[in-house]
């Protein structure tokens, strides 16, 4: 379920929180297995965090970059995502982990299935901020062709049920300059981790 601006009128709080957690467990670019830089910077909070590295993909409650558990969930990420979730259907959502991902122009993420939680059916809540961008939503096959949506700034978007395992991506980033978040586009993903 694609909820429109449903983030807008949270859009500096949800960046002051951004701030908050990068002092804290600063962006990078992680290594995929294969040994590839992914080229959208993350970081993390909550009591898990999703990682990458030669050892594979998985959530841990530490920072490999630090050694410390990553920063907590600001309130406000957590009580949005709620609402978002329980506006979608899904009244009972609790995240234990935020993915935070932001796109420099040219960054991309090909396609993928979101796999490594525990319980799929719970839903993973997504939140634009920033440039717009398009997203490839695919099937639950990779040969799928995927449907192009534009994220623009403020768009939630609640990935549950049917729709949970299906591939995604986003395309390459254009160049921009947005009032709030200049030449960034921020994603910030809600999952159940555990
Ligand atoms: C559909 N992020 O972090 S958000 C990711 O824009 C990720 O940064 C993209 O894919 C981004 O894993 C897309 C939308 C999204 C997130 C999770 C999903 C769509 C999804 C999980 C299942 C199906
Ligand atoms: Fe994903």
């Amino acid at each position: 379920m694609v909820l429109r601006q449903f983030a807008l009128a949270d859009a500096d709080a949800l960046m002051a929180g951004i701030a908050q957690v990068t002092s804290e467990a600063p962006f990078r670019h992680m290594r995929t297995p294969g040994g590839h830089a992914m080229s959208a910077a993350m970081s993390c909070c909550g009591e898990q965090g999703w990682v990458t590295d030669a050892r594979g993909y998985r959530y841990q409650p530490d920072d490999p970059e630090s050694g410390r558990v990553w920063p907590p969930m600001p309130r406000r990420f957590r009580e949005l995502a709620s609402k978002a979730a329980e506006t979608a259907g899904f009244p009972d959502f609790e995240p234990d982990a935020c993915l935070i991902n932001r796109y420099q122009p040219g960054a991309k993420m090909g396609l993928h299935q979101d796999k490594d939680e525990d319980d799929f059916s719970q839903p993973i809540v997504s939140v634009s901020l920033g440039l717009p961008v398009v997203f490839q939503f695919g099937g639950l096959k990779r040969s799928e062709k995927p449907v192009r949506v534009p994220l623009a700034h403020g768009d939630v978007v609640v990935w549950g049920g049917p729709a949970r395992l299906r591939y995604h991506g986003v395309l390459t980033l254009k160049a921009g300059d947005h009032p709030l978040t200049g030449p960034y586009r921020y994603n910030l993903t809600f999952r159940r981790a555990r």
